[in-house]
């Protein structure tokens, strides 16, 4: 498969956040010469495909699979999530689902973690790429390191983004959530993802 076959990428996912973001990153580089649409509109029906892999580069690629299976085109998909030291990695490749639980979500970090000093985490962001036959093109993946806060701050962003303070912010101690779109998007674990993609594109 030569990238230059790739004129059209579909971003497979069910995440407004995520996908706001993208398109935020990849219009920032026109020169790509490569059109961007929504699973949502290339694809009438509902997207979920269920994320059955134990890594986070396995379910990107379940994910980029199922929609190229929809589609019949090049897919791209992100599965990403929050490691917390303190609580072992949790929620990791389940962060998605801890979010729409009734005891998760970002009051549950909060009151997992308690007092614990150990506050650090990462944020990872697996990207896969495969064709219209589903096979594989591109991967990569990315972290993005911080601390979570004692209570959550700001309406930026989505997700997990009230209760941590990027590295790169800890001078301000601004959560990701008090961030600029720009500022966000200029560092995190899927603009890192998305500049590999990018390289991958011009090389
Ligand atoms: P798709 O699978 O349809 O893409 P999803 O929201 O279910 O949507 P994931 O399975 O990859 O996506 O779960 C990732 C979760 O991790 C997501 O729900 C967010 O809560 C969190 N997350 C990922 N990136 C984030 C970011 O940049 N800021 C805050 N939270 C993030």
């Amino acid at each position: 498969m030569s990238k230059t076959a790739i004129k059209e990428l579909i971003i497979c996912t069910s995440n407004k956040g995520k996908l706001k973001e993208f398109n935020n990153i990849l219009t920032a580089n026109p020169d790509l010469n490569i059109s961007i649409k929504s699973i949502d509109e290339a694809y009438q029906g509902e997207f979920d495909p269920e994320e059955t892999a134990d890594s986070f580069i396995g379910n990107a690629l379940i994910k980029a699979q199922a929609g190229s299976e929809l589609t019949k085109s090049f897919c791209i998909a992100d599965d990403s999530g929050i490691e917390v030291e303190g609580l072992d990695g949790r929620p990791g490749i389940y962060s998605g689902r801890y979010l729409k639980s009734p005891e998760g979500g970002i009051e549950g970090v909060l009151k997992e973690l308690g007092d614990n000093p150990n506050r650090r985490c990462n944020f990872t962001c697996a990207m896969v790429i495969t064709d219209p036959d589903g096979k594989e093109v591109f991967k990569c993946q990315e972290k993005w390191f911080g601390n979570i806060t004692d209570t959550p701050r700001g309406s930026n962003g989505f997700g997990y983004d009230p209760i941590v303070v990027a590295d790169e912010f800890e001078n301000e101690n601004l959560t990701i959530a008090e961030l600029e779109n720009e500022q966000k998007n200029s560092i995190s674990h899927r603009a890192k993802a998305l500049k590999q993609l990018i390289q991958f594109f011009k090389a």
